[in-house]
């Protein structure tokens, strides 16, 4: 684990092979499945993000394609076992060096993304997400399934987490502008690790990363959770305060 934490702190990210246990990992994908079935809210549908590649309105065709289902936490015990899971709650707590807290917004959620109208993400931070005290939050990314570019596997610059950035660097919407030359430059270093069944991506909110889109047949799923040390308080007022928050201890 310290070698896994000492390459998060250097690259910004870090795969751990088989991180979720095979038992489990059957039991996730059947909950999974039966979730984006049952279409339970609240659902953030691609067509309201307006992403690369996204049905332009709900009514349009594939105008109903989920994107995330949220609240992971609460729509199913494997889910909650998984983001409270003792081997997550160790990590996280090296990592911080202090209790941790997991958030219950945004990315807390089971990530589809769907052939044809599942969209692409540009590069970003984040903590364009995100309200606290201190930029230093990490989300650990589970692949319910294999993750790989032809899928829309997730793509990163390895160190960006450290690289500081003037705002003009973003857009309104705080994308990376890959329209940039600076910013070009940069993105010539990227790298889009292959993910098996069960393995784990943990990376920091300031890590710079884009997602494919989906060229395969079938759906991909994958489980966000974002963690936060006890001294890095969510701000008040923000999204990032709006719903208690999980205690890890
Ligand atoms: O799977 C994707 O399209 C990207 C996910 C991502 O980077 C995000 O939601 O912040």
């Amino acid at each position: 684990m310290k070698a896994q934490i000492e390459r998060l702190r250097d690259k910004g990210y870090v795969i751990v092979p088989r991180f979720v246990p095979e038992g489990a990992l059957t039991k996730l994908n059947e909950a999974a499945r039966a979730q984006l079935a049952a279409r339970t809210g609240p659902l953030e549908f691609e067509a309201d993000l307006q992403y690369p590649g996204a049905p332009l309105s709900r009514t349009a065709a594939g105008g109903e394609t989920v994107r995330r289902l949220l609240d992971a936490y609460a729509r199913d015990p494997v889910f909650a076992r998984s983001g409270t899971a003792p081997d997550l709650r160790a990590w996280m707590q090296a990592y911080f060096g202090e209790s941790v807290l997991m958030s219950r917004v945004h990315h807390n959620c089971l990530m589809t993304k769907h052939p044809l109208y599942g969209s692409l993400t540009n590069w970003h931070r984040d903590i364009r997400y995100w309200s606290f005290e201190r930029e230093d939050l990490v989300s650990v990314w589970l692949a319910l399934g294999e993750e790989k570019i032809d899928n829309g596997a997730l793509w990163f610059v390895p160190g960006s987490h450290r690289m500081v950035f003037d705002a003009d660097r973003f857009d309104e919407a705080r994308f990376f502008r890959s329209d940039r030359a600076d910013n070009a430059e940069i993105l010539r270093t990227t790298e889009s690790p292959r993910l098996a069944p069960g393995d784990a991506v943990f990376f920091h909110c300031n890590t710079l990363h884009s997602a494919g889109k989906n060229l395969s047949d079938a759906v991909k799923f994958s489980l966000v959770y974002t963690y936060h040390g006890r001294s890095n308080a969510p701000k008040a007022g923000t999204r990032s305060s709006s719903k208690p928050e999980v205690e890890l201890g």
